[in-house]
């Protein structure tokens, strides 16, 4: 990446769902537990897809994790000895968590943390923005649309066979099951406010 870099960073990984964002901070954290490196992985544990104390990507890859409930639990962790904290699903932590990102990373820890960058209604998902803002590293990642094969920036809700609402509370956990990888065209929510009227009364 860098040359003479001093350590301390924040890296993001984002995208849509089944983009390989879990895949990825795995793939970083293995690379450096063979550099020996002290390393702490974290959870959210509103996500309990798969297994508890474990990050588990779809192709069943997996590391051991830390699960948490709030972003402020993490610094009871880490200690002098520790080089890299990742953190997987940010997007679920509560904001402290930027701060705490922005705090390791100039005490010297390597950060690198996944997370959604829109929500289910294709806008901007919480405190992401202001993360990606702050990083040293953004890797944004997509998958592929299910409807047209194209690459995929979105994630599109599916209840019972449909797309949701835009009005749906923003946190629902699943996968497959209720969700798809959408390109911006493809991606539909139904009771999204018009951002264009403005824009197309304009035209006229
Ligand atoms: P992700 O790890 O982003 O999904 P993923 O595992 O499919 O992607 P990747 O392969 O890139 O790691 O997990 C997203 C979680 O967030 C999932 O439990 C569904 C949930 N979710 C919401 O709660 N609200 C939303 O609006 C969206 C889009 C997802
Ligand atoms: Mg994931």
């Amino acid at each position: 990446m860098y040359l003479k870099q001093r350590e301390g960073w924040i890296e993001v990984i984002t995208g849509p769902m089944f983009a390989g964002k879990t895949e990825e901070l795995i793939r970083r954290v293995k690379r450096l537990e063979y550099a020996k490196q002290n390393i702490l992985v974290f959870k959210p544990t509103l996500d309990n897809r798969y297994a508890q104390n474990e990050v588990v990507s779809h192709n069943n890859n997996r590391t051991r994790s830390i699960n948490i409930r709030q972003a402020s639990e993490i610094m009871k962790y880490v200690d002098a000895e520790t080089n890299v904290v990742a953190i997987d699903e940010i997007q679920f932590l509560d904001e402290e968590a930027v701060e705490i990102c922005e705090y390791l990373a100039d005490h010297g820890i390597r950060v690198i943390v996944s997370g959604l960058d829109r929500n289910f209604r294709g806008e901007p998902f919480s405190f992401m923005p202001k993360l990606l803002a702050l990083a040293e590293d953004v890797t944004k990642l997509s998958a592929i649309c299910v409807v047209c094969h194209t690459p995929a920036t979105r994630t599109q809700r599916i209840v019972n066979g449909k797309p949701a609402n835009y009005h749906d509370p923003i946190i629902l956990v699943g996968a497959q099951d209720s969700y798809e990888a959408r390109c911006r065209h493809c991606h539909q929510v139904p009771g999204k406010p018009a951002v264009y009227d403005k824009l197309e009364k304009d035209d006229e």
